[in-house]
């Protein structure tokens, strides 16, 4: 039967249609009168009519990638900071405007109806979004690509600030249901914990296990200007058993409910942490249960049309989105072997041609290792397939290198110092054939720092993908009046081959295009204002420079360096209240690790320096400082367009890549930066003209760091940066509790200043200087700063997924 056979003349888009789509959905599956029916339900009446039209693509899309029998990609990510999905379908479906009319016509408010959906947030940061824009382009690319993640109840926590401080509250992102869901109950794994092992000859057993089922939640994944849809599968864990009936039976109704809950816990939380690892059990079996049901779902999928394992590289890529799902690598050996009766050296063989893996970090603290007794407690057959890895590896390192016994010791998968304990960076290094960082000089430092040997051992495996972002969500739908003055410039195509913004340059110093670029960036400035007025009742000034950082609180990431300047120059205005000085506006925003406290005193300290500044008369309103709560992607879409400035001032060598940095210039803003991550990359398209690049670099990082770095000294000798940390010392900006950042002048005095900010502060400041001079000359800063949109083509994440399908997973887009 062919699937137009089915369509519903109903499914058109035109507006007569979508009212009447709407209505139906409202009235027959909300079950609400159209007049009494309340905002929430008109919402999700419209979602769900919305989403039908995508389901008609998306059979299409499954039917076509069974015909074809094309190579799938499995992306398999602990996060996926998807945000919001209406406006995103909307405009993938070319519908926006009619929906838009459809819903106006029957006297229902658009716009508040997309304020009122939900933020996907399960993701903690830069990791997560990757993987909702990576998910976009594969599917706007036409590649078969599948997302497997966790279905949390819980997603990243809500930031509540409560006198200056971060407060944490559940977000239960699934009250008033999820619309852009479909529950596959009949899609279910067994995942088994614990239990033991029983060897016969070359046959193991793993007996006597506790199991949960992990059951499938569908998300389609539409793709721009295309057909192709595709699905993010997220796993939600269910007991085995229901309930302990004999508990139950006995009247003890607490205990026969508590194995249920113990199991279901496994999907109930996304950890508040991309940075450390929390150490608990359940993080690591939440790492296994998804990998264990997507691994057994895929080999059911190729299953379905194939008879041996032997051209499973030729149909399966498994992509890991850094070390979170590296036990999928024994969980495959451990299906291939025990349940399929594969040989080993075949096995391994496939493996090895399967999996492929994306570094995201240098810091050593987020590099995953799992203590021996643990993984021998909790997973004991895949302990045990990781020790026979290593034993292989061991033999082949032995075989072309000689018995170096240091060099088995550093590269060996168990790190035998203390505590054992399994490395998973180097697992993923040992079993995949690609293995790549996400910027140019990331990727460069992970050879020479993290995988220095395996470098060596592996000289071809190790490459570089650039990071990207969506220019569908991150242009079109976060900046609409910015969008429709690039369309009357070089027509819509860029949204799909954003390489075309490159056509811009022509018209950067063009008089009349700059003062329409100028203007769109107000609307923007006054979007946002507005926002805070409303949310925050502060007031801005949409005629300062807005200079934002917004990205999760780390020490790293050095939003205190930030506060060091905006100190500094609240400092020099009071000195001089008369002079000129350019008015700025600085925005912060982020989440810091619930356990992280130097990170959440950052917050603390921002929101104090912010109350001293904006009550400050004396000040002019020319500084003004505020903190957005509860940063999530739907603020960023409407602070990003907003910013002048775009801070992205980690230490150099410390930030991966940064995807932040390229979604403010693709918005207009120009960068204050340092030499790291993507920024390089970003200085070299805008040209080294358009951007502001202070502060030492990774080798002078270095060189201070081995000839011992005095930050005191700095201090002695800078008589400014002398008075800030004085200050706050003294509480100056605590006056209620004048020892409060006490430990932060600490960190950076008397601890080593870890991070380098007082080497780095000289140099900030002048370059904040020079970003003030050349606001002063607004076609100067206009011309700049449309060079900067001009050259942030590569940065489509459309460049970075064509890379890793051509490169990495040799994936070929299906034909629709
Ligand atoms: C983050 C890096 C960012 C990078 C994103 C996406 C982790 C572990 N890493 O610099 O800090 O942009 O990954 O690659 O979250």
């Amino acid at each position: 039967m062919n699937l137009t056979d089915f369509q519903y003349d109903n499914l058109a888009n035109d507006v007569a249609h979508l009212k009447l789509s709407i209505a139906n959905k409202l009235i027959y599956t909300v079950g609400k009168d159209p007049v009494t029916a309340q905002p929430q339900d008109w919402l999700q009446a419209t979602a769900l009519a919305v989403r039908d039209r995508l389901v008609e693509r998306w059979m299409k899309t499954t039917r076509a990638q069974y015909k074809q029998d094309v190579k799938r990609v499995y992306y398999l990510s602990m996060e996926f900071l998807i945000g919001r999905t209406f406006t995103n379908a909307l405009l993938a479906l070319d519908i926006y405007q009619n929906v838009q009319q459809a819903l106006t016509e029957m006297d229902v408010d658009f716009d508040q109806l997309v304020d009122l959906e939900h933020d996907a947030a399960l993701g903690n940061g830069g990791l997560g979004r990757l993987a909702a824009c990576f998910l976009d382009s594969m599917a706007t690319l036409g590649l078969s690509g599948f997302g497997y993640g966790i279905r949390y109840d819980y997603g990243m926590f809500k930031q509540q600030i409560i006198d200056g401080h971060q407060v944490e509250v559940p977000d239960y992102w699934l009250t008033g249901g999820n619309p852009w869901e479909f529950p596959r109950p009949e899609v279910q794994y067994r995942v088994r914990f614990g239990g033991r092992l029983e060897q016969d000859g070359e046959t193991v057993r793993w007996l006597d296990t506790q199991d949960v089922l992990a059951t499938a939640y569908d998300t389609i994944i539409p793709g721009y200007a295309t057909e192709t849809t595709n699905t993010l599968r997220l796993w939600s864990a269910k007991a085995s058993s229901e309930i302990n009936l004999s508990a139950f039976n006995q009247g003890n109704y607490m205990a026969a409910v508590e194995d249920k809950n113990h199991s279901e816990n496994v999907s109930r939380v996304l950890y508040p942490d991309d940075s450390t690892l929390s150490g608990r059990e359940l993080r690591l079996r939440q790492e296994y249960f998804f990998c264990a049901a997507s691994l057994q779902d895929l080999i059911h999928r190729y299953l379905r049309t194939h008879s041996s394992f032997d051209q499973l590289p030729d149909h399966v890529a498994i992509h890991l989105n850094d070390t979170h799902p590296v036990l999928a690598i024994p969980e495959l050996m451990r299906l291939l072997v025990d349940e399929h009766h594969v040989k080993w050296p075949q096995a391994w063989a496939l493996t090895q041609k399967v999996f492929s893996y994306t570094n995201h970090t240098l810091m050593q603290e987020a590099l995953e290792t799992w203590p021996v007794d643990l993984l021998g407690r909790v997973l004991p057959r895949h302990l045990h397939i990781i020790f026979d890895i290593n034993a292989g590896f061991i033999a082949n390192i032995t075989a072309t290198f000689g018995a170096d016994i240091a060099l088995m010791r550093r590269v060996s998968l168990i790190d035998e110092q203390g505590e054992r304990r399994v490395r998973m960076a180097y697992l993923a290094v040992v079993a995949s054939h690609k293995i790549n960082g996400v910027s140019a000089l990331h990727s460069e430092l992970m050879k020479q720092s993290i995988f220095a040997d395996f470098a060596k051992v592996f000289p071809d495996r190790f490459n570089n993908k650039t990071n990207g972002v969506t220019p569908r969500r991150w242009l079109s739908q976060a900046n609409p009046s910015l969008s429709r003055l690039i369309d009357d410039r070089i027509g819509r195509d860029w949204r799909r081959h954003l390489e075309q913004l490159s056509g811009l340059k022509d018209i950067a110093g063009d008089a009349v295009f700059g003062a329409q670029f100028r203007a769109a960036k107000l609307a923007n400035k006054v979007r946002l204002t507005n926002w805070v007025a409303t949310n925050l009742g502060l007031a801005l000034d949409p005629a300062s420079l807005f200079d934002v950082q917004i990205k999760r609180i780390h020490e790293y990431k050095r939003q205190l360096l930030n506060v060091l300047h905006v100190i500094t120059r609240y400092n020099r205005i009071l000195a001089n209240p008369d002079a000129d000085w350019v008015p700025r506006t600085v925005v912060f925003a982020g989440k810091a690790a619930s356990a992280y406290h130097m990170a959440k005193q950052t917050i603390k300290l921002i929101n104090d320096v912010a109350v001293t500044i904006n009550n400050d008369a004396r000040l002019k309103d020319q500084l003004k400082v505020v903190f957005i709560p509860n940063y999530s992607v739907s603020l960023a879409e409407i602070i990003i367009p907003a910013a002048d400035l775009s801070e992205q001032i980690s230490t150099a060598g410390t930030e991966a890549s940064g995807t932040g940095n390229m979604k403010f210039a693709l918005n207009g803003a120009l960068t204050i930066g340092t030499l790291d991550g993507a920024n390089v990359e970003m200085r070299d398209s805008v040209g080294a003209d358009n951007i502001f690049i202070f502060g030492n670099t990774t080798h002078e990082v270095d060189a201070l760091r081995t000839h011992g770095y005095q930050p005191r000294l700095i201090y002695e000798h800078n008589a400014e940066l002398k008075l800030v940390l004085d200050q706050l010392r003294d509480g100056v900006f605590s006056p209620s509790d004048k020892g409060r950042f006490q430990p932060i002048c600490d960190t950076l005095l008397n601890w080593g200043d870890h991070y380098l900010l007082l080497a780095d502060y000289a140099s900030y400041v002048a370059t904040q200087d020079q970003v003030d001079e050349l606001y002063r000359q607004p076609d100067e800063w206009t011309r700049k700063a449309i060079l900067n949109v001009a050259g942030m083509g590569i940065f489509s994440s459309d460049r970075t997924i064509a890379e890793y399908a051509g490169q990495i997973w040799h994936a070929a887009p299906i034909k629709l």
